[in-house]
C-alpha cells in the first residue's frame, strides 16, 4: 500500500487558519526546562500526555548517520517539490522503504518497540518526508483510510516544532519540539482528533525560543488502520 504523504493526509483548512501563532503570543501552558511538549493548559498537557510523547535523543549521532547514508542517495535523485497541487506541504520530497540495512533496520525495530505495542500489525513501508529549508507542513489528519492508530516519526539533521491544534476547538493546542534525533509518538485521539503540522523557518519558535529549522528528514512509521 502507498503511503506517500498526498495519500494520507486529510487538509484541515480552518484549523490552519485559526492556528498561524506562535504559543509565546498565543500564552498557554510553558513547558518544564527540558520538556519538550508545552500547551494551552495543564489539563490537556495532561490529559494528552499517554497519547502523545516526544523521546529526545533517541538515536545516536552515528544512527542518524547510517539513516543519511541509506536515504540520500535516493533522495538525491528526487526534487524538492513546492507547488503541491493540494497545497498541504511545501519543499518536500518522499521516498518510502521497505528494505532496510541492518544497522538502521535495528533502530526501526526499537521504534516499533516502543511505539507499538498493542496497536496491531504495521504498515509494511515506512515513509520517509525530507523537507528543504524553506519546507514545512499544512495542518492535516492523516486519512482514517491508510494509516491506523498510532503514528510514530524519528527526526533528522534538525529540530522542529510540531503544531497539534484541536480540530473542533482551535484554542486547545500543544507544541512539540521535535529535537534533532529524537522520536515523536502521537496515538489514538491526539492523531484523530487533532490536526498536526511542521512549522516553517520564520515560525518556528517553541515557548517563546526560536528553533530555526534546517533541511529535516523524518522516517515515520505507522500502524494500519482497522
Ligand atoms: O515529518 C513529520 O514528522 C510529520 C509528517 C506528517 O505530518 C505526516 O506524514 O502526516
Amino acid at each position: 500500500m502507498k503511503v506517500l504523504f498526498s495519500a494520507l493526509r486529510r487538509t484541515c483548512k480552518a484549523a490552519g487558519h485559526l492556528c498561524r501563532r506562535s504559543s509565546h503570543a498565543c500564552g498557554g501552558l510553558l513547558p518544564l526546562p527540558g520538556e519538550a511538549i508545552a500547551g494551552s493548559s495543564p489539563e490537556l498537557v495532561r490529559s494528552l500526555g499517554s497519547q502523545v510523547e516526544v523521546r529526545t535523543a533517541f538515536i545516536t549521532e552515528e544512527e542518524e548517520a547510517a539513516f543519511l547514508q541509506e536515504l540520500e542517495p535516493v533522495l538525491k535523485k528526487k526534487r524538492y517539490e513546492f507547488d503541491h497541487w493540494d497545497d498541504a506541504i511545501h519543499g518536500y520530497r518522499e521516498t518510502e522503504r521497505l528494505r532496510w540495512g541492518p544497522a538502521c533496520e535495528e533502530i526501526l525495530n526499537r521504534v516499533r518497540s516502543v511505539a507499538f505495542l498493542d496497536s496491531g500489525p504495521l504498515l509494511g513501508p515506512v515513509h520517509v518526508l525530507d523537507l528543504d529549508k524553506a519546507g514545512y507542513i499544512k495542518p492535516h489528519i492523516d486519512s482514517v483510510k491508510f494509516c491506523g492508530s498510532t503514528i510514530a516519526g524519528l527526526s533528522l539533521l534538525s529540530d522542529s516544532v510540531m503544531r497539534l491544534v484541536k480540530e473542533d476547538a482551535p484554542h486547545e493546542w500543544l507544541d512539540l519540539l521535535l529535537s534533532r534525533r529524537s522520536l515523536y509518538i502521537m496515538r489514538d485521539q491526539a492523531r484523530y482528533d487533532f490536526t498536526h503540522e511542521i512549522l516553517r523557518d520564520e515560525e518556528s519558535v517553541f515557548s517563546g525560543t526560536r528553533v530555526p529549522r534546517q533541511r529535516r528528514i523524518s522516517v515515520i512509521c505507522r500502524n494500519r488502520p482497522v
